[in-house]
């Protein structure tokens, strides 16, 4: 389990995520679609796209981005509570979606790039290893959802 200091440094780096949250959120998606092109065929709504510029000019897709650094956002403020917003995202993932775990360990490390990229000042080796086991707790209890759902994932 995370500690309090581990923690803080997640919530800490997140408060600035914040300030640019849809930006940020649209850059990863694009980010998980390029570099692993098989999580492109998961979306129907993003499968025709064809070029990262078309992408960026995505609405639809920053929507997306937003939507889903916003319920990162919520998992994260709970540290480690998360039950009550993580169950139906497990739902709806694995029964709905079929997001293998492997993939939430693709979208966790562009997480990490990304925001070490934006925010290299206040994203130091420690506030990085502490995202990275937050993600871990994140996609540990994912997975195990997932069994309780039938989805091996
Ligand atoms: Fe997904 N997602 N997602 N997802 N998602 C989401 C929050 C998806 C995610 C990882 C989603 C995904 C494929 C997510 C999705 C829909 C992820 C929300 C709130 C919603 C929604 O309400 O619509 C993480 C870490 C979080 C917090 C892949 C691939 C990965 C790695 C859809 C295909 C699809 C959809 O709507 O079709």
């Amino acid at each position: 389990q995370p500690s309090d200091q581990e923690w803080k440094h997640v919530l800490d780096i997140w408060a600035k995520v914040e300030s640019r949250l849809p930006e940020h959120g649209h850059e990863v998606i694009i980010r998980l679609l390029q570099e692993h092109p098989e999580t492109q065929e998961r979306f129907e709504k993003f499968k025709h796209m064809k070029t990262a510029d078309e992408m960026k000019s995505s609405e639809e897709m920053k929507a997306h981005g937003t939507k889903v650094f916003t319920t990162l956002g919520k998992i994260l403020k709970q540290k480690g509570n998360h039950a009550e917003v993580l169950n139906p995202l497990a739902e709806s993932h694995a029964l709905k979606h079929k997001i293998p775990v492997k993939y939430l360990e693709f979208i966790s490390e562009i997480i990490v790039k990304v925001i070490a990229e934006k925010y290299p000042e206040d994203f130091g080796a420690d506030s990085q290893a502490a995202m990275r086991k937050v993600l871990e707790l994140f996609r540990n209890d994912m997975a195990s959802k997932y069994k309780e759902f039938g989805f091996q994932g």
